[in-house]
């Protein structure tokens, strides 16, 4: 639409001036209109967010970050930090597997030049997060899959190790006993991790890594190394990244959501409960088995959070302290 006509259109209709301007220039000026938007996150970088009790990923991360280092580099080092961990059931080694028993991971990582790279399904390898780096900036393409991700990481010299452990096997065969195909996510805990970072410079980065629901369906694979799914950043604006049923997120294209919603001028917080909003306000949506949650920040430092259930949470690494936070929830029945 011509300016004048929106114009025109605009006060016909009763839009006010400033809308109207914001409109026109979101239309008309899309450069001057991100070159607005850059802030500046000076005080509070570096700083760094994660998805639930991340404490050691995030503490981590940030110290790449103090030591003068780079968004990546620390979103990177920190997911590491959970993939390693058996502990965590699903992220990496120790990570529930599929109904078959495999344990099959998923990952993804976007840099500030807004570059993707992901890997999905991949078996015997624990880092996939520096697999995904790999495919971001060794190969022409963004996403592999299975076979061709574990050869390609075998290639560029990542170990084979069998991932489940004698914790996970055990949990997958008392599962196996019913066999119940409910891919259900314990509302109270999960540790998928999804990290945020910003470095001295004010540069977004951010990553994602998970082995899935427990005991998927062979093959499935969902919201966390999809782009605007599990994870969006754009440097010009901020960044989001997700966890809980995939699928709805998916549906949802939550991270990818949160960040318009932002560049449109919303807080970190009102946008996670839009995304959160978008899930549960379909028309016979029955949220109650089922957990979302997402964090956020803009290039302010500004974050937010927002889960369907309670127990969600984050790590908050900013100002030289690193805490987790109990993330506010729409379910408060
Ligand atoms: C998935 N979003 O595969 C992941 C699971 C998750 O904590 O976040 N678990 O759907």
């Amino acid at each position: 639409m011509k300016r004048r006509n929106f114009i025109k259109k605009a006060s016909v209709t009763g839009l006010g001036l400033v809308t109207v301007s914001s409109v026109l220039t979101h239309c008309d000026e899309p450069l001057a209109r991100n070159k607005k938007v850059i802030a500046v996150a000076d005080g509070v970088k570096p700083m760094v967010i994660a998805t639930w009790k991340t404490d050691l990923a995030v503490e981590t991360a940030a110290k790449v970050l103090e030591k003068g280092g780079n968004a990546l580099d620390a979103v990177e080092q920190g997911c590491r930090i959970e993939e390693a961990n058996e502990k965590g059931k699903s992220v990496g080694k120790g990570g529930l597997p599929d109904r078959d028993g495999n344990v099959t991971l998923d990952a993804c990582i976007m840099n500030d030049k807004g570059d993707y790279g992901a890997v999905l399904g991949v078996k015997n390898i624990k880092h996939v997060i520096s697999v995904a780096r790999k495919v971001m900036e060794d190969t022409p393409h963004v996403m592999l899959v299975g076979d061709g991700a574990e050869q390609f990481a075998v290639a560029k010299g990542f170990k084979r190790e069998n991932l489940l452990t004698e914790a996970s096997k055990k949990a997958w065969q008392k599962w196996k006993e019913k066999s119940e195909y409910k891919p259900i996510i314990n509302i109270e805990n999960h540790d998928t991790i999804g990290m945020l970072a910003i470095d001295k410079k004010g540069n977004i980065s951010g990553a994602c890594t998970t082995s899935g629901l427990a005991y998927k369906m062979p093959g499935r694979v969902g919201d966390s190394p999809i782009i605007g799914g599990g994870l969006f950043v754009d440097n010009e604006v901020g960044g989001a990244s997700a966890t809980g049923l995939g699928e709805e997120v998916l549906k949802t294209v939550g991270s990818f959501l949160i960040v318009e919603l932002m560049r449109q001028g919303k807080s970190p917080q009102k946008a996670c409960e839009e995304a959160i909003g978008r899930i549960v306000n379909k028309p016979g949506k029955d949220f109650r088995n089922f957990q979302v949650g997402y964090i956020a920040v803009n290039k302010k430092g500004e974050t937010g959070a927002y889960s369907i259930h309670k127990y969600f949470s984050y790590n908050l690494y900013k100002n030289k302290e690193n805490k987790n936070i109990p993330s506010d929830f729409y379910n408060k029945v």
